[in-house]
């Protein structure tokens, strides 16, 4: 079924606002920063414009949002409380083909992670202006982890856009 953004747009924003028992609470451990446009550094950088993040039972789904598509590194930087995390790369090259990578470590954690890449579970897909990253649960700490928090980070010949521009994301319930 192929859904709209302007569709996807009004079931978060019903998600939301509708009352207590009319919405299923599909998109209670969702977590989204929104970031400027225009702070990339530059024309033909990448620019974030929004970031959502949707902790699920089984999968994270990283959803990155740019002003507009260039090639690049989209790195979401994922972080378990109490436990290191990972990062989850999307490459675009300027062929325009798409590649996926998982490094351990987390922005926030201190120091390098002396853990073997993770697995090879996460899945990319780079269309156009938005950037969708889904990784399976087993792959952080098989699985064994709660509430998570995120910030993105992309590159393209040096660091271009951070968001949030400091810290990281609330704390995202798994659910
Ligand atoms: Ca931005």
């Amino acid at each position: 079924m192929r859904i709209s953004k302007a569709a996807v747009a009004a079931t978060l924003v019903l998600g939301v606002a509708a009352p207590l028992g009319l919405a299923p609470p599909v998109h209670a451990a969702t977590g989204v920063v929104s970031d400027p446009v225009g702070d990339a550094g530059g024309p033909q950088r990448l620019d974030v414009t929004r970031a959502t993040v949707h902790n699920k039972d089984r999968l994270v789904v990283a959803r990155v949002n740019l002003a507009e598509d260039e090639k690049g590194d989209i790195i979401v930087s994922l972080d378990p409380r109490g436990d290191s995390g990972l990062r989850l790369i999307a490459t675009k090259k300027a062929d325009g083909s798409v590649r996926e990578q998982i490094l351990p470590g987390a922005f926030t954690d201190r120091g390098d992670i002396d853990r073997p890449t993770p697995c090879r579970g996460l899945r990319v897909r780079w269309a156009e202006d938005v950037a969708r990253l889904a990784m399976p649960s087993a792959c952080l700490h098989d699985g064994d982890y709660g509430a998570v928090r995120f910030s993105v980070l992309t590159e393209n010949g040096a660091d271009s856009d951070i968001a949030p521009d400091r810290g990281t994301s609330g704390w995202i319930p798994r659910g």
